[in-house]
Parts: C-alpha cells; structure tokens; sequence
C-alpha cells in the first residue's frame, strides 16, 4: 500500500519475538529503509497498537551495535576484538571445524545452543535441526524458561489449548497467578480492564505489587517459592467444603484422591505461615474461587522460576478440574498456547538421535567442568547465553576456555558475541521470511521481509542451509535455502492453516481461535483424562508431587532476589538501546535496616557472585524480597553482572527449569561509588 502524500510503503507483517502476543504489524519504509513500525489489525488483539521497546526496533536494525558482516576473533576471548572476513571464509572456517571435532573427538561434543530469539517457525527448529541431527550433535534440553509449567499442563492436560484474552470479559472471577501482563503481554490489559467492568473479581499473587495488584480486589503477595501450598490450601477447601465437583472429578479426571491427601495437610493457617500472608486473605481466595463461574486462573511464568516451580504449576493449573470450573466461556486456566496449533514439523525430516542431552540451565559447569566427551564446539543462535543463562560468572569461565571453538549467529554486538571464534550476521524479522506464533492468543501470522538485509546479514535458513551443504549433509533435494523453506513450511501445514497464510497472511484454528475448554477443545492426554496425580512426574520430583521444600534462605543470605520481565527488552533483546539506569529494588524495612537509603550504591551478593548498582528503596515489593530485572546486558551495572550471576544453576522440581527466582542474596551498602553506571 503507498502512501499518497507521503510516498511512504506501509507493509503488513507480525512479530515474531518471544512475547505471547505476536502482535501483527504496520511498518512504514521510507527510500528503502524503515521509517515507523505500528501496531496492525489482522491479529485480533494487537489492535492497532504495540509495545513502546518493539516500536524502538528500527533503532536496533541500523544502530551502531548492529553486526554486519561476519569476523574471526583476532584478540583474546572476551576482549571483542575481531577482523573482518567474507562468508566463505567464515563458514569454510566453521565447516572445518566441526569435521575437525566431529571426526577427532565426537560428534557429540559439537552443541547448538539457540533458545528465544525469534519464535518463528523457520528460525528455529527448521533446517537449523535438520543439520545438527544429521550430523548427530548433543541435543539441547531447552528448560530456560516454561519447561516446568510445560511439563505440568503436558502431564494434567495433554496441553489442551487454553483461554484467550478476547474471553477474559467473560469471567467472574479472575486470578493472575505469577503473571504481569503489564510488562509481558501488554494486549491482555484491556481485556481485564473489560473484565472488571462486567463485574469480575480480580486477585494477583505476586511477590510484587504490581499495577494489575494495585488495581485488584485481593492481592497475595507470598514469599517467591510458596504457591504450592497457597494453591493446595485451595485445594483442601475445595474437598472438604463439599465444594469439589465430584462428577466431573469421576468421569473426566484421574488420581483426584491422591491430590487431595496431599492437600489435607495445608490448613489456611499453615499454607499462610509459609506464604507469608494472613490466613484470611488465603481463605477469601478460596471462598470467591468455590463460588465463582466463570472463573479463570491465569497463570504465567514467575511461579516456576524456583525449586517448587513444578509442583506450584501442577497445583496452579489442577485447581479448575477440582472446582469444576471448565465447560463455560471465560471459564477454565490460561495458560502457554504455543501447543493449541496441536501439529508437529513434518518438516523436520530428519529423525532424532539418541545423542547425549545437555540441560541448557547447566552450560556454566557443562562448560567448566567438562562431561566425556567435552563440549568443544558451541553453536550459539537464537539466544544471548552470557546474559540469560544462571550462575552467569561461571558461563563466562566456561565462554573463555581457550579448547572451545564457540560461533555466535547474533544481529547485534551482544554479551555473548565477545567470547565467539567466529561472528555471523543475523537478518532481523522485518529482513527475514517467518511464522509468528502467539502463545496468548491463537493466531498464526506470516512474517515478511520489509527490507534488504543490511550489510551483509543472512538468515538462519540460508546459513544453515549453505553450512550442511559445506558438510556433505545437505544436497539440492532439500532445497537452496530461506524461500525453499517457507515453502516447504506452507505445504507441510494443515492445509487450512497454510491457503489461510497464503491468502491472508494469518491463520486461527478451526474453533475460530478462542475455544471453550471442555466444550470445543478437551485433554490431549493418552485417555483423554485430566491425570491430577501424574505418576511419572511423581517419580522425577525430588520430594514427590505436590511437596513443598522449604525456603533456602540463611543467616548469611537472608533475601530472596527475583528478576521479572521488564518493560525495555525481550528477555536480553533490545538490551542494546538505551534504558533508565537499573536500580535493586528493596522494601523500607530492609533497606533500613542495613543504613541503606533511596538511590544509594549497594552490593548484592551470594557465594555464585555479586551485582553493584543503586537502590530503590519502595513498598512495591513485600519484605525480606528484592528485585532487579531480568534481560539485563552487562553494561548495564556497575560492576558487569547482572541478576543471572546470583540465580543458582540448580534445577526445577519438575521439568528441569531454571531457578532464577530462586536466588537468596545479601545487600550492603556499598560505600563511594567506584564507577557509573553503563546505559544511559
Ligand atoms: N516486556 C517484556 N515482555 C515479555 C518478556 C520480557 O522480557 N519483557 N519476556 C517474555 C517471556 S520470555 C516470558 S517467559 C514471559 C514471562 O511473563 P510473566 O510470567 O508475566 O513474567 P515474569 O515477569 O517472569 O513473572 C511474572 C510475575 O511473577 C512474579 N513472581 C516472581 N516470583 C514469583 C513466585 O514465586 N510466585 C509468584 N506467584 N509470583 C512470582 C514477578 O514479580 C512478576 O511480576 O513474558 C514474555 N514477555
Ligand atoms: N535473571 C533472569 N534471567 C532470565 C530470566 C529471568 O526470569 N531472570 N528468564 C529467562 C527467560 S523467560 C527466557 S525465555 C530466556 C531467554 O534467553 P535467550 O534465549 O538468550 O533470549 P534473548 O535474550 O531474547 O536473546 C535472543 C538472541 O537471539 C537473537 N536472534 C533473534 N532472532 C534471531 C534470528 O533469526 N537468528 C539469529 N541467529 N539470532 C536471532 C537476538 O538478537 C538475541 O540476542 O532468558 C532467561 N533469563
Ligand atoms: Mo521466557
């Protein structure tokens, strides 16, 4: 479409980044280069609008932290220093490499190493897994982020898709459970704001308070750690109160009374002990969930970030088939719907190998303490695991062994590109073909290239293609590259869903995208039952399903450090631009308590490492809890750590997640200060 007065082309394309709203775009280009990027109306819920950080992409594409060709490493690692090579040196050089460790040590010690970047369906898991199973590298346990809730809505409900924001209206009673869609899926809003206005309760649980907990009815703000047993405090009502829905548990669940044995123990009082909130706030919960329909639990990714984070979920997303809360719109849990699409990848066409599996929480002591055989040949893409991943110190060490020959596939100049051998230019999504899948709201989008790539970026597609074809793995049968692929994509979708993408750039599924649990949509579960006591899940979690283990907190570290989504990056993306400068966040009685005032240096440490910065001393969070964000680059503090250098590297209950809530820390005043702080 052209613009009359202005000449500008506006396209439509979607974003593809790792936010559950994949929200459809207007970009404005101006002489070949992006002018404006806006919100667009072919999803049904972006509305015309976006988040303030993605409108600031533009800055991001042509900014000076912008990789633009390929280099090689000339200084030592994590100095940054590079020279400029083409591609054909650079992938000839990555080519041997991997033949060299392939064929000298092992295939298995060659690890990709991609998470979040872009959630398309061409960028990751395309022909970027076709080679490295082909060539039958390690594989990725990717556990960063929703491997507990995942594995819990997988066990309960098959991943049965969930409620959609456009249904929030409809409930009665609405329960934002470790969630901040303020932040996080900012398209939710209104739809709770709509909520509240037809009447619905609103409760958030929340270490934090939140601007949805300022705006609630009830705000729980328990200790970090604890919802398992406010959930089975909940519980326990229900099945004692009569209050179970006892026909639904017989004909549509399985395991309902070793749910509730587990319960019986978590008496308001004692669940309140734990949580750190008054018994009567617990029981006014409970009381407005028995007695509500619709009622919806929302629940998002705080929860189970710690080492009840399996459990918490599993007890979170348990509660609608105990009170019989499905079978009404706006009823039932909201959860990931990255799986509603309910298809595979047929065009994975290369099959698993049995290959060793590396948990990517562990990449610090995979690195530094090397298993047999080693880790000697890291393909990073997709991911920015020298600011994401936990105990960041240790990844670091891990980023410097000088026998490991690491390649980081990056757009821009980030934390981890310093320590990589080889540096490759990635395209961005608006110089990219790919399919941008929400996970709030069911929607399918194509995305577009809205401009030449710039400098000498390629995509994942071509990359990897071009690289198997340099390995012997690839021939023309699997096509040339990036259109190849999207094509094969189109073709290999149910066929609705791919003449809908061609057609109309967007697809939703055939219940028109917001399904009814239990009336349109029901468990993917083998028996299509809702298993509440999952047997293997029983055995994997160290303490059994539905055990609480205690809080780790000591004298030496006596707070526990949380670091939710913030507002100017996605995850680590977009760290580059420019940001307010980043405050610890600690509530009075605990800065007062260590002489600590409003925008003094403080010290944040535990035995992993320490985080230097200034304090922000406010009641939004409870006591005995403090904050910094997460997706924080380096430069960002004043000392080059961030909240990943105090999260542990150990392990969810269930799942095997990442434990980034689930750090307890010491904070001093740190005396002068030594250095400002990067950023702006
Ligand atoms: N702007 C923005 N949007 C994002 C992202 C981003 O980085 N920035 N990240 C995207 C990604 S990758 C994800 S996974 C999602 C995450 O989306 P959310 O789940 O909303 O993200 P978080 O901020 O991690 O956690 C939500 C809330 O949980 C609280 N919390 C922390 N610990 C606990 C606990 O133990 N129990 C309870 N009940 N609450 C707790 C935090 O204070 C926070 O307010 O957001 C996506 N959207
Ligand atoms: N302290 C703390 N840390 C956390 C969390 C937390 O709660 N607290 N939460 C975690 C969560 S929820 C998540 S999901 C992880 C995410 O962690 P990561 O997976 O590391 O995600 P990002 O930080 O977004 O980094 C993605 C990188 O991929 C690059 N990229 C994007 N698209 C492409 C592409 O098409 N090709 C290539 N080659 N590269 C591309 C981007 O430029 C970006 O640098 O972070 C985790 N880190
Ligand atoms: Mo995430």
């Amino acid at each position: 479409m052209r613009d009359g007065a202005t000449d500008d082309l506006h396209v439509a394309t979607a974003c593809p980044l790792d936010c559950p709203d994949a929200c459809s775009l207007t970009v404005s280009v101006r002489d070949g280069r992006i002018v404006e990027l806006d919100g667009g109306h072919a999803s049904d819920v972006t509305r015309g609008y976006i988040c303030a950080k993605v409108r600031r992409f533009p800055e991001r594409m042509y900014g000076p932290d912008r990789v633009r060709y390929p280099m090689v490493r000339t200084g030592r690692k994590g100095s940054g220093e590079f020279s400029r090579v083409s591609w054909d040196e650079a992938l000839e050089k990555i080519a041997s490499e991997i033949t060299r460790v392939r064929d000298t040590i092992s295939p298995e010690a060659i690890l990709p190493f991609c998470y979040g970047g872009s959630n398309g369906l061409l960028t990751q898991d395309a022909v970027d897994m076709v080679l490295f199973r082909r060539l039958g590298a390690s594989r990725l346990l990717r556990t960063v982020c929703a491997a507990p809730t995942g594995a819990a809505n997988q066990a309960l409900y098959g991943k049965m898709p969930s409620v959609v924001y456009q249904d929030y209206p409809e409930t009665k009673l609405l329960i934002l459970w470790g969630v901040n869609p303020g932040v996080s899926g900012i398209h939710a809003i209104p739809y709770i704001r709509a909520a509240q206005k037809n009447g619905a309760k609103l409760v958030v649980i929340d270490p934090r308070t939140t601007p949805q907990a300022r705006a609630a009815d009830l705000h729980l703000a328990i200790k970090p750690g604890t919802d398992v047993v406010v959930a089975l405090a909940v519980h326990r009502y229900l099945f004692e109160s009569g209050h179970a829905d006892q026909a639904f548990l017989d004909a549509h669940t399985t395991g309902a009374e070793l749910l509730r044995a587990k319960a019986a123990e978590w008496t308001f009082e004692r669940a309140a002990e734990v949580a750190g909130v008054a018994a009567a706030d617990l029981q006014q919960l409970a009381h407005w969930y028995a007695g509500s329909s619709p009622a919806l639990v929302r629940c998002g990714w705080g929860l189970e970030r710690n080492r009840n984070g399996g459990n918490a979920s599993l007890a979170v997303l348990a509660l609608p088939a105990v009170g019989g809360k499905f079978g009404v719109r706006g009823g039932g849990y909201a959860m990931s719907n990255s799986a509603a699409w309910g298809f595979t990848r047929p065009w994975l066409d290369a099959p698993e190998p049995p290959t060793r599996a590396i948990n990517m929480n562990q990449l610090g002591e995979v690195l530094t303490e090397p298993p047999s055989p080693p880790v000697s040949l890291l393909f990073v893409y997709n991911c920015n695991p020298a600011a994401t991943i936990p105990d960041q110190a240790r990844v670091l060490r891990g980023l410097e062994r000088d026998d490991l020959f690491t390649v980081v596939f990056e757009q821009v100049l980030t934390d981890t590109v310093p320590y990589a051998d080889v540096v490759l230019p990635a395209t961005t999504f608006l110089e990219h073909y790919d399919f941008a899948k929400g996970y709030g709201p069911i929607t399918m989008q194509l995305t577009q290239p809205v401009v030449e790539p710039i400098g000498e970026a390629k995509s994942n597609a071509d990359v990897f293609f071009d690289l198997g074809r340099r390995l012997g793995l690839f021939d023309e049968e699997q096509g040339r590259g990036e259109l190849d692929s999207l094509l094969r994509v189109l073709n290999d979708l149910p066929p609705q869903v791919g003449s809908d993408l061609k057609a109309t750039g967007v697809a939703r599924p055939q219940w028109d995208g917001a399904p009814v649990q239990f009336v349109d949509v029901f468990p993917r579960t083998a028996d299509a039952k809702v298993h509440l006591f999952p047997a293997d899940l029983d055995r994997e979690a160290p303490a059994g399903l539905y055990a609480y283990q205690p809080d780790p907190a000591s004298d030496r570290f006596p707070l526990a450090l949380i670091s939710p989504a913030s507002d100017r990056t996605i995850s680590s993306t977009l760290g580059e631009l420019t940001r307010p400068e980043v405050r610890l966040v600690i509530h009075p009685d605990d800065a007062s308590a260590r002489q600590i005032g409003d925008g003094e240096d403080v010290r944040i440490w535990n035995e992993l490492g320490e985080v230097r910065c200034r304090a922000q001393v406010g009641t939004w969070i409870r006591p005995g809890t403090v904050v910094l964000p997460k997706g924080l680059w380096r430069r960002h503090t004043a000392n080059g750590y961030t909240a990943t250098a105090l999260a542990p590297a150990t392990l969810t209950d269930i799942g095997g997640g990442a434990c980034f809530n689930d750090a307890r820390v010491q904070v001093e005043r740190a005396g002068a200060r030594q250095q400002a702080p990067g950023g702006a």
